[in-house]
């Protein structure tokens, strides 16, 4: 196994601990002053939320200082910086994260103790940041916690959404969405009303002689819309770097705002201006691994890559270097082709605002992008038509035909005799209308591609981008796998195993250093550490079970297998493979003897996730979830033996609780459909083991913890394609087992058989894409050996513990050094004890 090594060398970080608040008392003080000053509360009916309200911003006190000296130490410095570029931050609650990196939680325990509030309580009534959907977002939140621990000067940005991803209520067994309003008290956030940028849409562009007889272009006209910069502090662990989040927010340019209209009594039109260039930055779209073309989306796009590109190079501008030195100083990383517009805006500034020529002004634009692809599947792959471009960005629409023309022009150069290579790769899609492909202008632009684990970074370079192989050679796509942080997934979220480590490495060193956990394996057969070790799975199983309850009024035994799957709900990630399962698993309880029942391991079957609004497919599966549950919960026959729960509203903090309360979770996706998965990293890095295909992370995890710490099962991603072409020709016969599930559900057993009838047919009868009766028996299978396996307790623990104790590699901080050095080529910048005087911004 690579043990990875980090290139910092010694980081230096206790001489900068943040100074404590000296006593419970001075926090005390604190948090009451701003609970009756910031807050204007009176302290004789403080409840919860006021009281988080003052210790979080007590916190921020604390933080704000050490972000200024941050931002300082970094403009003086004037060194290269990583802006990471993101539609989505799914950043969960800032408290317990803020408490952890400013330190001292203990004492603010003792004083909210004092003061009448359990932290615990005082925590949880912080409302998630839920700027995203799913692993992409939270991908986004765990390398920003990673850039900050390890000191690199570094900024996100993204959009400041009004409504986050919505809220999922389950009523009569089905999703209902209500929206998010997040923003009612936020204390993480600081709105810069005095940074602005104008943004331009629509419009013309003109194109005329300059005074030295060069032509030129100007975009012209149209309409503004302004973005205002709101900065979120993002503290690093162990280290006082505080790192700066910069999200947009839309509003109408001040001379849109139509006062004439507004003094004539035509109130409603000016404040409908006024509500119209707000919707941009309005609502987050709501799909995972899903692209839908909507106009408002482009818009957002481009809305927050031009304010953030202008801030960018507003603030190069100021070092007054040559536009050359531009690669050397910023390396802008696209997460996804969401931000792919930044690429020809950054072409469009150098050459039509700056005046450098093309191919000057090219030659950055490439050093300084790199494109990270975290997903092959075709609907979620970024198309935008051209009519639509041509109208929204005119300019850009030019600039994109000249990338794409030189682009051509140098892949024919280079490749005479293969005449259709050209229509293969072109940016423009020769279809009605035209369509622009948004991830083949990201590899033109970047210097660097990568997937997010081996087994998706060698499948784009065999599937969607094999001729961009052939054309710029291997070197140029890259593969990082994926990372969580370890400071919320694994002590913010499992205190108790972060502190059971610690007392058995000498430390919390391994928050910082995820690969020390390998000194675990000594402990492996120490009896006292095993039986701490099962007392804190055991107690997070509880805590759990006490959830379950409140929210669904079902009891479930924590003594029972926990089984779990948690994501959104997509055919690819097969939740109704899972479901099918258990539903096999029932009629075989409803067979069984007595005795045979006796043998059984009990199991809690758990689901959570959300299904995009209009994905009419995974609200089946969440229906035929919560209709399975109704029916085996209530079933006398089978009581302990099966249960069957849907935990609504799965977000951050829900994760935060459900990760740690695992046996067993499921990562089940067809084989070379989910690029990574990271919540296969958060089950075991808590002590749970995973039933999974060989798919995305799944196969590296197996590589590091041992094929005998992990449930493989399913056929592989190179078997896919010929399965699904047996499919297609009815050269194939549905799997006996699964058939008696659908015999079941036909039944009516599961409240009106029409309801699910899309869901079984797709697979009986339209080529079964996801191939879940391929996989059923494997998987059925599977899940029989883990029921043996874990009557065997003593087995089974030591399978967690030596897994836990490989999962070193799986840190975000792993990942972020690995982009450091592969493809931003930045170095951290060691934090200063007391900032810098002389630099501001
Ligand atoms: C992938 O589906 C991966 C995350 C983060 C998702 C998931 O497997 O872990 O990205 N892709 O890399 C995605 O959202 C739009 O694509």
């Amino acid at each position: 196994r690579r043990a990875f090594r980090n290139r910092r060398g010694q980081r230096e970080w206790n001489k900068y601990a943040p100074k404590p608040f000296e006593s419970a008392e001075e926090f005390e003080r604190e948090t009451v002053k701003h609970i009756e000053t910031t807050l204007a509360r009176s302290l004789y009916n403080c409840d919860e939320l006021a009281a988080y309200g003052g210790t979080a911003l007590a916190f921020r006190d604390r933080l704000v200082i050490d972000w200024n000296k941050t931002q300082q130490n970094q403009t003086f410095a004037d060194q290269k910086r990583v802006y990471y570029l993101s539609l989505e931050f799914l950043m969960g609650r800032a408290l317990d994260n803020a408490m952890l990196n400013v330190g001292h939680k203990e004492t603010a325990k003792q004083g909210l103790s004092d003061l009448g509030f359990r932290v615990e309580d005082i925590i949880t009534q912080e409302h998630d940041a839920a700027l995203g959907n799913g692993g992409l977002g939270r991908l986004a939140a765990c390398f920003l916690d990673s850039l900050a621990s390890l000191n690199y000067p570094a900024w996100g940005y993204g959009l400041r959404y009004r409504y986050g991803i919505f809220k999922q209520e389950i009523i009569d067994g089905y999703q209902v969405e209500v929206p998010d309003y997040w923003l009612d008290f936020n204390p993480w956030e600081f709105a810069r009303h005095d940074i602005t940028v104008d943004i331009q849409f629509y419009g013309h562009v003109n194109k005329y002689q300059d005074d030295e007889g060069k032509m030129v272009c100007s975009w012209e006209g149209g309409e503004i819309v302004q973005a205002v910069a709101f900065d979120v502090p993002i503290p690093g662990y162990g280290t006082p770097t505080t790192n700066n989040l910069r999200l947009w927010a839309s509003k109408a340019a001040s001379g849109e705002f139509d006062f004439q209209k507004f003094n004539s009594g035509e109130y409603e039109s000016s404040v409908a201006d006024q509500q119209r260039a707000e919707t941009i930055s309005a609502v987050l779209y709501p799909n995972d691994n899903l692209e839908r073309g909507k106009e408002l989306r482009l818009k957002q796009q481009y809305f927050w890559c031009a304010a953030s590109l202008y801030d960018i190079v507003r603030r190069f501008k100021k070092s007054k270097r040559p536009w050359k030195d531009f690669p050397n100083q910023v390396a802008i990383q696209l997460n996804d082709t969401h931000p792919t517009l930044a690429i020809p805006e950054l072409q469009r500034i150098l050459i039509d605002q700056e005046g450098l020529d093309w191919d000057e002004a090219w030659s950055i634009v490439q050093k300084t992008f790199g494109y990270t692809n975290h997903t092959v599947l075709p609907e979620a792959l970024e198309k935008w038509s051209v009519p639509l471009i041509q109208h929204l960005l005119p300019r850009h629409l030019q600039i994109i035909y000249d990338i794409n023309l030189n682009f051509l022009q140098y892949v024919e150069r280079n490749n005479p005799k293969d005449r259709d290579l050209l229509g293969r790769v072109s940016i423009i899609e020769e279809s009605n209308p035209k369509m622009v492909r948004m991830a083949y202008l990201a590899v033109i632009g970047s210097h660097k591609v990568n997937g997010v684990a081996e087994l998706h970074s060698d499948l784009i370079k065999t599937t969607i981008f094999k001729d961009f192989v052939k054309i710029y050679g291997p070197d140029k796509f890259a593969n990082v796998t994926n990372g969580i942080t370890p400071r919320r997934w694994l002590h913010q979220a499992n205190p108790r195993l972060s502190e059971l480590i610690a007392s058995k490495l000498g430390g919390y060193g391994f928050l910082k250093d995820l690969t020390l956990l390998h000194k675990l394996e000594a402990y492996v057969d120490d009896k006292d550490f095993r039986k701490e070790f099962q007392e804190i799975k055991y107690a997070n199983k509880v805590r759990l079970a006490r959830h379950i309850k409140e929210v669904t009024g079902v009891s479930v035994n924590p003594s029972a297998l926990f089984d779990i799957q948690v994501k959104r709900i997509h055919e690819y990630k097969r939740q109704q493979l899972n479901i099918f399962g258990v539903i096999h698993r029932y009629l075989a309880i409803k067979k069984m003897s007595p005795e045979e029942k006796k043998k059984m391991t009990p199991r809690v079957s758990i689901f959570g996730g959300k299904a995009a609004p209009g994905y009419w497919m995974a609200k089946t599966v969440i229906h035929l979830i919560n209709e399975v549950g109704r029916v085996v919960n209530a079933d006398k026959d089978v009581g302990d033996l099966l249960k069957v729960i849907f935990v609504e509203d799965y977000n951050v903090s829900k994760a935060e609780i459900i990760c740690p309360a695992s046996d067993i979770s499921e990562h089940i996706s067809t084989a070379g459909t989910e690029a990574s998965g990271t919540s296969n990293m958060k089950f075991v890095l808590n002590g749970g083991l995973i039933i999974g295909t060989c798919d995305g992370a799944n196969i590296e995890i197996t590589r590091e913890i041992g094929e005998n710490n992990i449930f493989l099962f399913g056929n592989l991603a190179e078997d896919v394609d010929e399965l699904r072409h047996a499919h297609l020709y009815g050269n194939f016969q549905l799997d006996k087992e699964l058939e008696s599930v659908f015999d079941a559900i036909r039944s009516g057993m599961f409240g009106d058989a029409g309801q699910f009838s899309a869901l079984v047919n797709g697979i009986v009868e339209h080529g079964d894409y996801y191939l879940v009766s391929d996989d059923f028996a494997s998987y059925c299978k599977t899940h029989d050996m883990i029921d043996e396996a874990y009557k065997d307790q003593e087995e089974w623990v030591t399978k967690c513990i030596t897994a836990v104790a490989r999962m070193g590699f799986f840190s975000s901080d792993r990942c972020i050094d690995e982009y450091a050095e592969m493809i931003w080529n930045v170095e951290p910048l060691q934090p200063k004890a007391d900032g810098v005087d002389g630099a501001n911004g």
